[in-house]
């Protein structure tokens, strides 16, 4: 199967986010034209705006990558809208591509969909064989609908809608916001504030020995760009680096990265989430795509990038 995407109109949905940004970089590599729509010109909670959006530009294939996100302590403190907005966006852009004729749309969910016990390394099968992680599940299950509606389109309608589902994700454009954001922009800020304000050492949430996987953006952007290319099935796609490295170590490196020595202090009032959740990356690597951007590598950058955008500006969150 090959998706010629040159000369096709790709709607980004979602290309303020690190990950529609990160997409949307990439598109704009081949020969394509690129759709985008701010917020203001385009809410996609609302049903009857994004039909109307979407009837009208008629592209010929749509990147779901818009979705409320946010770490663990956000996903727990915030369900109503971490389930409402993510159902709304999924079912809003499916149904209306499937409306307007749009043939084509990759949906982007999150590797929290699996249960929060599965065996690693969690293969595509593993999908609705378990309870979920219960701070992440509100968002897990507007995920999991969101690849129900693909694979419901695919099978009624015939409409060549596939899925991907990234681990955790950094990057350029991150979210760096203590409350609200990821473990890895998180770190990268408290290290070096703490660096800065020569502090004696950092605090990182719950136990450290939880273990995550983590992929950069533009890597991500990279897999994405070659399901939408060269996949079609109702089966969902895991998008992973195929390692994972304890909470602990991860803010050992980033402290190592920023040149911040203190010791690491373990605040375990905050919650682990899942102990484990690396994915299984043989169903992607055997079509023949691999992650190019090693951990440390991208922890170096997307500090530099830090450094750059966000405390210069003056705006760290
Ligand atoms: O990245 P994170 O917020 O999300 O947290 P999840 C990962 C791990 O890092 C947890 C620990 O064990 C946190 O307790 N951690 C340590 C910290 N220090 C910090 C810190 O300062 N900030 C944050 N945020 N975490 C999310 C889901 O789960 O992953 C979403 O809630 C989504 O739904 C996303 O799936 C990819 O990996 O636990």
């Amino acid at each position: 199967m090959h998706f010629d995407l040159s000369g096709k109109r790709v709607f980004v949905a979602g290309h303020r986010g690190m990950v529609g940004g990160a997409i949307v970089r990439q598109l704009e590599q081949i020969d394509c034209e690129v759709l985008t729509a701010s917020r203001a010109e385009l809410d996609l909670i609302d049903q009857a705006a994004t039909r109307q959006w979407i009837a009208q530009q008629r592209p010929d294939a749509i990147v779901v990558a818009a979705a409320k996100v946010g770490g663990i302590l956000a996903n727990d403190t915030y369900p109503a809208d971490f389930l409402f907005d993510n159902l709304a966006i999924a079912s809003n852009v499916i149904e209306a591509a499937h409306r307007a004729d749009v043939n084509r749309l990759l949906f982007l969910g999150s590797s929290c969909i699996y249960p929060k016990l599965a065996d690693q390394p969690i293969v595509e099968e593993a999908l609705l064989t378990g309870p979920l992680e219960p701070t992440n599940e509100w968002y897990a299950v507007a995920k999991i609908a969101g690849i129900k509606l693909c694979q419901a389109y695919r099978r009624q309608h015939g409409r060549d809608y596939i899925s991907a589902m990234p681990t955790n994700l950094y990057g350029p454009g991150d979210n760096f916001d203590l409350n609200s954001s990821h473990v890895l922009p998180a770190l990268i800020r408290k290290a070096h504030e703490a660096k800065l304000s020569g502090a004696e050492d950092i605090t990182i949430w719950g136990t450290g020995t939880p273990r995550r996987e983590f992929l950069h953006a533009d890597d991500c952007a990279s897999a994405c760009v070659y399901l939408l290319q060269n996949y079609s099935d109702a089966v969902h796609v895991n998008v992973g680096s195929g390692e994972d490295i304890t909470i602990y170590d991860l803010a050992r490196m980033v402290c190592d990265t920023v040149g911040f020595a203190g010791p690491i202090v373990k605040d375990e009032t905050k919650p682990d989430g899942t102990p484990r959740k690396l994915m299984s990356a043989d169903k992607l690597r055997g079509m023949g795509w691999a992650p190019r951007i090693e951990l440390a590598d991208g922890i170096a950058s997307t500090y530099e990038w830090f450094l750059q955008n966000r405390v210069q500006s003056g705006a760290t969150a």
